[in-house]
């Protein structure tokens, strides 16, 4: 899902866009000349409608030198996307446009020739910023068991991008490429320690085999060979989510809805670091959930707890982990709104008090100074003693263009 053309003006692409004149020219009908662009290249002329002289590159340039601001119409044969910068060295803040490959013929035409630099990438996010969201957390007094894939007692996040590369990013702002591939995967998710090792995994579906994989956790972030969890059969699921030990065994749970029948299951963690028979603990209406949070044990009784928003009112309800390893009556989780919240993370404590958090990232619905809009904002909320959150707080606005976090 493409970003650009959906965020609001206050935040930093749109108001680059706002900025360019290259940014307001669609596609024009073929030209003769355009075909003269070899595939590969990117290539802008002096002229409107690729005509009079063509220049060419396959390789980001810093500055045109005696291109500068010389491009009235270009087109990009490559199979990426080109950063079309109003300023030289890659610079975004005079203005940028992400230019998706083009087909043959096509090009973007425009009277003013501002163009000083091009760069290629792979998403649109790394023309202006890396790859990956900068992810801050501070060092919980005490390990978690979840939320931690290295064992520093720092919560971390696992953040896919556009193209299916999933970055770690440990809290200290920084991000580590850690796979790739993972747009075949329709599910990701992650809480504690599955197969037995005592570090965290990530959990994953395939949409096209509706297998269930077990990528293992090494300690450091990155992930060891993935190995068959449910050899198929999980396409019927929905919301299945990591969890954590409802089951009082110590060991991690899995939960799921069937989509046929609104039920809730639960899939607990063996010694063997694998799930075992299936257990039904919500006998229907689940299906009025579209999501659910393994958000830890929040209220210390040692099971571990959920979170579920409500389609239909965008509440958020805490449903407890009992001693009998079923979930008790549930209350509410602040007052709505939860329904422009287009990701739901459980990452443990980042805030460094002990108790678990929740990090969200918006959508479309997010409202800020009373205008929707407002998606790829980092929302995230401390967690109380009660099992509640504390009010949000608007953290940053740049987790957009993204396709997934955990
Ligand atoms: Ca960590
Ligand atoms: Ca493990
Ligand atoms: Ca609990
Ligand atoms: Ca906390």
């Amino acid at each position: 899902m493409r970003n650009r053309l959906t965020r609001g003006t206050a935040t930093l692409v749109g108001l680059v866009l706002a900025g360019t004149g290259l940014g307001a020219v669609s596609a024009a009908p073929a030209a003769a000349d355009s075909y003269d662009c070899p595939a590969g290249y990117f290539c802008g002329w002096s002229g409107e409608g690729a005509t009079g002289s063509m220049w060419k590159t396959s390789k980001s340039v810093a500055d045109l030198g005696g291109w500068d601001d010389r491009i009235r119409s270009y087109v990009n044969r490559t199979k990426v996307i080109a950063c079309i910068y109003e300023d030289k060295d890659w610079s975004p803040w005079g203005g940028y446009f992400p230019q998706d490959p083009n087909s043959p013929g096509e090009l973007t035409s425009s009277p003013t020739a501002t163009t000083s630099s091009v760069k290629f990438v792979r998403t649109e996010r790394e023309c202006s910023q890396k790859a990956y969201p900068r992810w801050y957390a501070q060092t919980s007094p005490k390990a978690q068991g979840f939320g931690d894939m290295n064992g520093d007692r720092r919560a971390d996040v696992l953040v896919r991008d556009d193209v299916g590369r999933l970055w770690f990013t440990p809290g200290n702002g920084t991000g580590r490429l850690v796979g790739s591939g993972f747009n075949g995967m329709n599910t990701l998710t992650r809480h504690g320690d599955f197969s037995r090792d005592g570090r965290e995994d990530l959990i994953a579906r395939e949409a096209a085999t509706g297998k269930l994989w077990l990528y293992p956790g090494t300690g450091t972030g990155s992930l060891g060979s993935r190995r068959l969890l449910g050899s198929g059969g999980w396409n019927g699921m929905t919301k299945i989510t990591a969890f954590g030990d409802l089951t009082g065994d110590a060991r991690s749970d899995l939960l799921a809805v069937e989509k046929a029948t609104g039920k809730l299951w639960l899939y607990p963690g063996t010694t063997t670091g694998r799930l075992g028979a299936r257990k039904l603990i919500g006998s229907g209406g689940w299906n009025a959930m579209n999501a659910l949070v393994g958000i830890g044990d929040v209220n210390g009784n040692g099971r571990a707890d959920l979170y579920a928003r409500e389609a239909a009112t965008g509440k958020l309800w805490l449903y407890p982990g009992t001693t009998a390893g079923k979930l008790g009556a549930r209350k509410p989780v602040g007052s709505g709104g939860w329904n422009a919240m287009a990701n739901f993370i459980s990452v443990g404590d980042f805030s460094g008090d002990g108790r678990p958090d929740l990090a969200t990232v918006t959508n479309d619905r997010y409202v800020i100074d009373g205008y929707p809009g407002h998606l790829g904002w980092l929302v995230t909320y401390r967690g109380r003693d009660t099992g509640t959150l504390a009010a949000g707080e608007r953290t940053d606005g740049e987790w957009w263009g993204l396709n997934g976090v955990g």
